[in-house]
């Protein structure tokens, strides 16, 4: 370890909080978490990090819950003898559209901490409301109905936010509970600059609108700098220093982008409770079906997103489906029988291409974002170049070995057709199809040998598909990186990818695990795409209509 400042990166995230602590090399120091169910789940009863009131499709978490993890992570940061004291900066992430509600009684509580007792009891009282909606929540259909019409439509609202109305975003969670406090603006339904019409709406009027605005607080323009030191808490709790700054916090999507140095037409797919697709871009395109966020550092640039609930989850019933996995979880790799069923199945299931047909899924065991549709599993088939589409609709139209490679390559799909318009032919490379450069996974789901291979197969990545090594803490580190640029570029004016470029390392950083394009494999995929955007039009056309 050097003696030089180092950096700490927190992440709050739907089943962990997680930190990494670095130096201004960017080389990792030390590392901790907290798992919710595994340190809480007794306590506060959660499954998955989260608590469920079902029949309204709510889904939220303890505020108590998180207030305790962050004593517990640094706790277990400092019996790793974690030197806390030469930490200079802190940054990090939470769930992109979380929100907690401060109650009035909120700044004299936190002004008043004292070492001597944990937050959660000297915290007690400071939130109006004990619970912070999570990302999962899709109890405000009543309310994104209001958002989405109150601009005039839809394309208007992704316009001026960057998204159209979505159930966890943080305007229609907010209107729905009405008391506030947040901050970054992103995903929150309300625009980068807190648009009046929209605040009008979520607090009811004018006059709360007024109200809302203060509790929300100023845009902060600049992501970088410090906005204060650290409660003397945890210098006396912890021994950290009372110089120690903290920088602005971001969602945990924009982190995991500021996880590397990310060149314009990289793009990453996070394979964490939910599944996201990001890419950075200086245009603005915003559509109801996606999202554009401001660049979580870099003022001008913005970031692409797509976010899906039936990632992982729904890779794991497809996987619990297939005979040998339940042995296998308790004696071996749970994946063995998902992998090898994926790998030995060809693209879209077509062996030969004069008489066979392409197999197409959609696996909602959860209401989706993309599109939104609510649960269900519908199995379609087509002619190899995406004509003649038909559903199937016997119950096993193909054996469950089958599932495995249409699952992931439907969620590549629909990846594939929402960026197609965001990506080009590499530049040292123009014959090829447009596609993105690299393809880097993130994320749990990024140590799976066979989604790598099958999405590599599907997004294409002229130069490969890679992982990036802290695959499940790149949130973390990315706030790592944050907190260091924040304090150490030279001046506003240098870049987080001027800084963070320069002392990056691939070597150690990532690994090329997948191939990426592969010539006519790639080109097989393309012409599904049409077949693809059919099925999901014809199956929401029928749940319009039911
Ligand atoms: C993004 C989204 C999820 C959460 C996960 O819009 O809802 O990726 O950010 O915490």
């Amino acid at each position: 370890m050097s003696d030089g400042p180092l950096y700490l990166g927190l992440d709050l995230s739907t089943q962990q909080l997680k930190a990494i602590v670095i130096q201004s090399d960017l080389h990792v120091v030390a590392e901790a978490k907290v798992s919710f169910d595994e340190d809480f789940g007794s306590k506060y009863g959660v499954e998955k990090g989260v608590l469920m009131n079902k029949a309204e499709g709510e889904v939220f978490a303890p505020v108590a819950m998180w207030l305790e993890s962050l004593d517990l992570v640094l706790n277990r940061l400092k019996e790793k003898n974690t030197p806390l004291n030469r930490i200079r900066g802190i940054s990090g992430s939470c769930q992109q559209h979380g929100s907690v509600y401060w109650s009035h009684k909120a700044s004299d509580l936190l002004a008043g901490l004292t070492a001597d007792k944990p937050l959660v009891e000297q915290l007690k009282d400071a939130f109006s409301y004990p619970y912070g909606p999570n990302w999962q929540d899709h109890s405000t259909q009543h309310e994104c109905d209001q958002f989405d019409v109150k601009l005039g439509s839809p394309q208007r609202l992704a316009e001026v936010t960057g998204s159209a109305a979505h159930h966890r975003f943080t305007g229609p969670q907010i209107m729905r509970l009405r008391p506030t406090s947040a901050a970054w603006t992103s995903g929150t339904s309300l625009g980068g600059d807190w648009s009046e019409p929209l605040l009008e709406l979520t607090a009811g009027g004018a006059d709360g609108a007024a109200g809302l605005r203060r509790k929300l607080g100023e845009v902060r323009k600049d992501g970088g700098g410090s906005m204060g030191a650290i409660s003397r808490y945890f210098v006396s709790r912890y021994g950290f220093s009372a110089d120690c700054q903290i920088s602005p916090f971001t969602g945990d999507n924009p982190a995991t982008i500021l996880a590397l140095p990310l060149r314009p037409g990289d793009a990453i797919v996070s394979l964490g409770t939910s599944t996201t697709f990001l890419m950075v871009t200086p245009v603005y395109k915003p559509d109801p079906s996606y999202h554009f966020f401001n660049h979580p550092t870099t003022p001008g640039q913005y970031m692409f997103m797509l976010c899906y609930k039936n990632g992982a989850l729904a890779r794991e019933k497809v996987r619990d489906a297939l005979p040998g996995t339940a042995q296998a979880k308790t004696s071996g790799d749970p994946w063995a029988a998902f992998n090898a069923a994926a790998l030995s199945t060809p693209p879209l299931d077509i062996s030969n291409p004069a008489t066979d047909r392409a197999k197409l899924g959609l696996y909602f065991y959860l209401p989706e974002i993309v599109p939104n549709i609510r649960a269900g599993t519908w199995r379609f088939t087509s002619l190899p170049d995406g004509t003649d589409l038909r559903e199937e609709t016997s119950s096993t139209p193909w054996p469950v070995e089958t599932d495995p490679r249409i699952i992931v390559e439907s969620q590549a799909l629909s990846m594939r057709l929402r960026s197609q318009n965001l990506v080009y032919p590499p530049p040292d490379r123009p014959q090829l199809p447009a596609q993105p450069r690299r393809v880097y996974l993130v994320g749990g789901g990024s140590l799976n040998p066979a989604i790598a291979r099958v999405l590599g197969d599907v997004l294409g990545g002229a130069e490969g598909v890679y992982r990036l090594d802290v695959g499940g803490n790149a949130c973390a580190l990315g706030g790592a990186y944050k907190a260091l640029w924040s304090l150490e570029r030279s001046s506003e004016a240098q870049t987080f990818d001027e800084l963070i470029g320069q002392r990056w390392k691939e070597e150690g950083a990532i690994q090329r695990i997948g191939d990426g394009y592969r010539e006519g494999v790639f080109e097989g995929y393309g012409k599904i795409l049409k077949a693809f955007e059919e099925m999901e039009g014809r199956v929401l056309e029928v749940a319009r209509n039911t």
